[in-house]
């Protein structure tokens, strides 16, 4: 049996069993893991063939990257998963648990505490989901199953192993998300190892079970990433806004226009804001869709599509998806790939009444069932500072800004009450 052959036939044996053992040389990426922390003298190649004896493939991890919140849900559902009264409480509680943690945070890197607490409610609920998948298991499965983003995970398994080598972890224990972030914050092993510290000063760098090197870690990657102290994430939500300005509304990720062009469009932008800082134009409304930038355009390949069935059911041309996905000439797909659509096929259609938030354009499905917020149904109009889109840099999704953003003022509200509010049973 050729080398090939015999490779083909154990990715098959391993692509459908649930859960079993991976060897090195079954995927070209492993082996260059392998050959690169061998040669680099990291592991011995006893040390690290220990690791992948114990590494299995695992079909749960290859199913949840399937379904993402942010594809699957309306922005209302999404937003209701994370501004509850329940997670606000926990993380008020939180808060006043870590205040001082949370003080010196905000004091050295300029993250608002709120900020800081917000981030850790939505990405593990304050340390209570920190994952449950094997990290070794879940980017050994990705590498192999997930081929639009191997080589991503790839890199990602690469810091993992060293990030474990040097921090005395062992590499077949650590837990973590189905994508292979840990801890706390849920950070991913590159983000781990650039922009963890060690916050509570005893010289080790634990996002795992240090609530404190979470918390400084979170500002740290803020600032990496390019907050600025002091200034807001978003400034107004607004119903009534001249059309010019509300025809600028986008979902780019980054700030487009000088408060000067948006004063001169008629926009109410806050006088503090001097004519050259540069804002982005952001709206949710019930009415619309509510497209993500980075992830609307996508269709999920289920078994037995065919790429110019794809293409007719989103009315664009066959040869125009080939073009946009740079399919080969037969148009070959697979099941769970991730198909952009063409931009004739994401125009708004009109919408029903009753109709919910859409995120994820064409791939979302109206769900007319459920209970329509009241609250949320006026369109908002955000202005869109250069802080908005560094949380973005965490997560990609608007979406998840807008909620990590709506969750820290619930919060900051909360907070204040809280504080100012006499002390139940004391007189
Ligand atoms: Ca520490």
């Amino acid at each position: 049996m050729s080398k090939f052959i015999f490779t083909l036939l154990a990715s098959l044996i391993i692509l459908q069993n649930s859960a079993m053992a991976i060897e090195p040389s079954s995927h070209p990426r492993l082996q260059a893991i392998v050959d690169e922390l061998v040669t680099s003298g990291l592991y011995s190649e006893e040390e690290i063939n220990q690791v992948f004896a114990a590494a299995e493939f695992k079909q749960s991890v290859l199913d949840a990257m399937q379904s993402p919140a942010e594809y699957k849900l309306t922005w209302g559902k999404y937003r209701k998963i994370f501004i509850q009264d329940d997670r606000i409480n926990q993380g008020v509680d939180f808060w006043l648990e870590h205040q001082a943690a949370l003080d010196r945070a905000e004091q050295e890197y300029g993250v608002p505490a709120s900020m800081i607490v917000a981030i850790l409610g939505v990405e593990s609920k304050f340390g209570r989901y920190k994952g449950k998948h094997k990290v070794l298991d879940s980017l050994v499965t990705l590498i192999v199953g997930f081929e639009r983003r191997s080589k991503f995970f790839a890199s990602e398994l690469k810091e993992f192993l060293i990030l474990t080598k040097e921090n005395g972890m062992d590499p077949t224990e650590i837990l973590g998300s189905y994508a292979g972030a840990v801890g706390f914050p849920q950070f991913i092993s590159s983000s781990y190892r650039n922009y963890a510290v060690d916050f509570s000063g005893d010289g080790k760098t634990d996002l795992i079970d240090q609530v404190e090197d979470a918390i400084g870690s979170i500002g740290n990657y803020f600032v990496e990433n390019g907050w600025h102290r002091g200034e807001p994430v978003t400034s107004i939500s607004h119903a009534v806004l001249p059309q010019a300005v509300k025809d600028l509304a986008s979902r780019k990720r980054k700030v487009q226009h000088t408060a000067a062009e948006l004063r001169t469009l008629g926009a109410p932008v806050a006088e503090s804001l001097s004519d050259d800082e540069r804002l982005g134009v952001l709206m949710l409304n019930i009415n619309d869709k509510v497209p993500d930038e980075t992830k609307r355009d996508v269709y999920l390949v289920r078994a037995g599509d065919t790429a110019c069935q794809i293409a007719e059911a989103h009315k664009v041309s066959c040869q125009e998806l080939f073009r946009v996905n740079k399919l080969n000439r037969r148009g070959d797909i697979f099941r769970g790939q991730r198909l952009k659509l063409p931009a004739q096929a994401l125009q708004p259609s009109p919408v029903a009444e009753g109709q919910k938030w859409q995120v994820s354009g064409a791939a979302a499905v109206a769900n007319s069932s459920e209970a329509i917020d009241e609250t949320r149904e006026i369109p908002r109009y955000f202005f869109t500072h250069h802080n908005f889109y560094v949380i973005t840099r965490y997560n990609q999704s608007v979406l998840y800004a807008m909620a990590v953003q709506d969750l820290s003022t619930e919060l900051a509200k909360t907070y204040e009450a809280r504080r100012a509010a006499p002390v139940a049973g004391a007189s």
